[in-house]
């Protein structure tokens, strides 16, 4: 290798690059995103059926009803896979398709449905990756009280017991949970999310619970799993720049602070089987913590065969300094009334980034890729990683042959593989890369106006079209190297 090729291009633009021989390239979609049938076959309503009802929510109205259809167009769908050559594909389960109530009965219907999706990933040399958990919590049990109620992580463990004993003799990977950080502090605390709750101490105890299911889930799937599937969880990882602020103070404790908040309350107790000091002596004014029970650190502290890495951009925060009109833009998903931030909100300010950015309005960053995974190998050395998610939405048109050209998409996927291959030649432990998104879906508060798919997906005949992005992706899953 040439002194050239090592450094690679300063923009990270590379092509040529070869990757392991053992690497996964995946794409990845969610239950409520793509799967639409919302009343069907005994699925039970969850929180995103009730929050995209409530008028301005969501965009345009949007409701996940219909979404691309995947439920009746599960054979298409898996062929399109085999098509473009995944390796893996990274769903997730509607938990009120399995138990509508969220307790108790099982609907058998719910279970077929992705057994059928098992066995059609596995028949066409797919590996099964299966989130238990991307967001759909069946509705009675937030009218029980949610995240925040310790009681939903008992029924989360008994929903583990039934996916692994129904699916965990073929499942190649489960990912008990998908970005709690959404779950916790978008769903309870700035409630740009489902619930759409903004009370900053249940955003905390929603934490804990979501942490808390997760350990209680992989010790229930390990009890029922009789294949040999590895374990794992997802997270959205927070790559952070700190700026001083109109006074010169505080660029790092204002990383310090969200940096907890982040990322640390979540692998604190999931890979080093606490809670950091500095995020408990933060958040003291919100909560004293107590709903943490004595073992349940033990408990959440599961080995992982595997760490899911989710990375769109980076983010740049201050300290406020209690003068200019404070910057709350955050980069992440919809904007509401509360805080994402419990102990925080008044402290630090996110502050504006330069561009490029994509359709979200989020900065284009290959280099925090990089940046993430060689630090993460720098705090857990031994646990090995996996993008579980990156991508990007842009406003993408039809050409009129029927091609759907989309350079900017590419440019982007291309950037972030050359970050991640960079990554692997420093000797990070990463395993594979899955694209979102497989189809263009219903994105949260954005409902269907942001585009992330490598496929378009027409949402007036549902029609699916792979675009120039799926093509090239196709090729590097395929071959291994990164095309021109
Ligand atoms: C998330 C989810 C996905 C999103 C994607 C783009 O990160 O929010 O895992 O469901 O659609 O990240 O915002």
């Amino acid at each position: 290798m040439t002194t050239t090729q090592r450094q690679g291009n300063p923009d990270y633009r590379d092509s040529g690059l070869v990757f392991p021989e053992d690497f996964t390239f995946g794409s990845a979609t969610a239950s409520y995103q793509v799967e639409g049938a919302a009343h069907e076959d005994g699925r039970g309503a969850s929180i995103w059926d009730t929050f995209s009802r409530i008028p301005g929510k969501v965009w345009n109205g949007d409701t996940g009803d219909v979404a691309c259809d995947h439920y009746h167009r599960l054979d298409e769908d898996l062929d399109l896979m085999q098509q473009l050559g995944l390796g893996a594909y990274r769903f997730s389960i509607a938990w009120p398709r399995i138990q509508p109530t969220g307790t108790g009965a099982i609907n058998q219907a719910g279970i077929d449905f992705y057994s059928r999706l098992v066995d059609g990933l596995l028949e066409r040399g797919i590996r099964p990756v299966a989130t238990l958990y991307h967001w759909d919590l069946p509705q009675p049990l937030e009218d029980a009280g949610g995240w925040p109620a310790r009681a939903t992580t008992d029924a989360f463990e008994r929903y583990a017991e039934i996916m692994g004993a129904a699916l965990g003799d073929r499942v190649h990977t489960w990912t008990t949970l998908n970005e709690p950080w959404c779950s916790a502090y978008l769903g309870y605390g700035q409630g740009g999310h489902a619930p759409g709750r903004s009370e900053p101490a249940a955003a905390l105890a929603a934490v804990h619970h979501l942490n808390l299911a997760h350990g209680r889930a992989v010790q229930a799937l390990r009890a029922t799993s009789t294949g040999d599937p590895q374990y794992s969880i997802t997270l959205n990882f927070h790559v952070l720049r700190g700026l001083p602020n109109s006074r010169g103070e505080g660029a790092s404790e204002a990383v310090r602070r969200i940096d907890a908040l982040a990322n640390r309350a979540f692998t604190g107790p999931l890979l080093r089987g606490a809670y950091p000091d500095d995020l408990l002596e933060d958040t003291a004014s919100v909560t004293d913590w107590s709903f943490v029970h004595e073992g349940d650190l033990e408990t959440i502290n599961q080995p992982i065969d595997v760490l899911g890495v989710n990375y769109y951009s980076t983010a740049t925060v201050r300290l406020w300094d209690g003068v200019s009109p404070r910057q709350q833009n955050d980069g992440h998903k919809a904007a509401a009334g509360g805080t994402a931030w419990p102990g925080s909100s008044e402290v630090v300010e996110f502050v504006e980034q330069p561009g490029p950015h994509t359709a979200m309005g989020w900065n284009i960053a290959p280099e925090g890729l990089e940046e993430l995974l060689l630090s993460l190998r720098e705090q857990f050395p031994d646990q090995p990683l996996m993008v579980t998610e990156n991508g990007a939405a842009f406003d993408d048109t039809v050409a009129a042959d029927g091609t759907v050209p989309d350079p900017e998409r590419l440019d982007y996927l291309r950037r972030h593989f050359t970050a991640a291959h960079r990554a692997l030649q420093a000797g990070v432990d990463l395993r594979g890369y899955f694209v979102w998104s497989l189809l263009d879906n219903f994105e949260w508060g954005y409902g269907y106006a942001k585009r992330f798919g490598i496929v378009r997906v027409d949402f007036d005949t549902l029609e699916r079209t792979v675009k120039d992005s799926g093509r090239w992706y196709g090729e590097l899953a395929r071959t291994r190297v990164m095309p021109a």
